[in-house]
């Protein structure tokens, strides 16, 4: 490990992404927001969740292959290979979210981590995919992602690089208390993720007006139960005509915001997140080892989550 675990990471929030916006402009603009967290002395780089397109879920197709388009068959491919060049090059590495399509075609909506010096750590695979799987033409936009992706078994792992214990999440996936917990149980210091958030909720239009406060709860909370940092990074504005949350933001393991972005578009906050500052809640209040007793409360759970009686 490196004397200092102090890594300065960016939030890189994007604004809105067209739908007939070519891949070579969207990278022209990730491209550009890198350099600028470069140039602000960040070594890692959080993009959001389906950061290379429109949000094409919010779609319904009767084929879903008419979607194809939208997902990457290889990462890095040619057009998003340009980024992992600037990362070596810039010794900055990033996160970055998009549709994968695999070669058996399974449909995953994933995250990929480099490391500084461009080399891939992890590919991440959303675990808890929200919305709907049939057309429910009766809502103002839908939200498809059930239809266009399926559900990773892989749970949330972490991972060593950049000089700590970093694991990955997506958008929906900060909602649930498991996601940050399982985590936290293998000592991770460093959260990512990535969301696409859009303020109207059509099951219960009641939380629209809560929309900020509900993500940045549960964020927060997570954070601070677990003992690390979250980086939150939306992907904000109003895309074709639906607006989305945007309030990315930098939580300390105290829970604190200590960044938070102040437009709805394309802007880079920075926070020096000192991974060792981690330990002053996973070895006090939250350490595990001598506090925390599941085996005090814990009940056998059927398949479906529900506790047996
Ligand atoms: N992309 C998402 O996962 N969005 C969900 C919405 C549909 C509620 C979210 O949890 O933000």
């Amino acid at each position: 490990m490196a004397d200092s675990r102090v890594l300065r990471v960016a939030a890189a929030q994007l604004g809105p992404i067209a739908k007939d916006e070519p891949r070579a402009d969207v990278v022209a603009r990730l491209r550009s927001l890198l350099a600028k967290a470069a140039n602000d002395g960040a070594e890692l780089v959080v993009f959001p969740e389906l950061a290379l397109t429109t949000f094409f879920p919010r779609w319904f197709t009767e084929d879903i292959s008419g979607h194809d388009h939208y997902y990457e068959t290889e990462m890095p491919g040619p057009e998003t290979q340009p980024l992992f060049d600037d990362a070596k090059a810039l010794g900055v590495g990033f996160a970055l979210g998009y549709a994968e399509l695999t070669p058996d075609g399974e449909r995953f909506n994933t995250t990929v981590l480099v490391e500084r010096d461009g080399s891939i750590v992890t590919k991440f695979r959303k675990v808890h995919i929200p919305g709907h799987e049939g057309d429910e033409p009766w809502r103002e936009f839908q939200h498809l992602e059930r239809r266009y992706f399926q559900e990773s078994d892989a749970g949330f792992p972490v991972h060593r690089a950049f000089d700590g214990l970093v694991g990955l999440a997506t958008c929906n996936d900060r909602r649930w208390p498991e996601t940050y917990r399982e985590m936290g149980l293998q000592g991770v210091e460093l959260i990512m993720i990535g969301y696409n958030t859009p303020i109207h909720y059509a099951p219960d239009p009641g939380q629209n007006a809560l929309q900020g406060f509900h993500n940045h709860l549960c964020m927060q909370a997570g954070a601070y139960q677990n003992g690390t940092w979250v980086v939150g990074v939306a992907k904000g504005g109003t895309e074709e005509g639906v607006e989305s949350l945007a309030q990315s933001a930098i939580i300390a393991p105290s829970g604190q915001i200590v960044a938070q972005a102040i437009t709805t578009g394309d802007e880079v906050i920075v926070a020096d997140c000192d991974l060792d500052h981690c330990a002053k809640y996973k070895d006090t209040l939250f350490n595990f080892a001598t506090y925390r007793r599941p085996e005090l409360y814990q009940r056998i759970t059927n398949q479906k989550g529900v506790i047996e009686p």
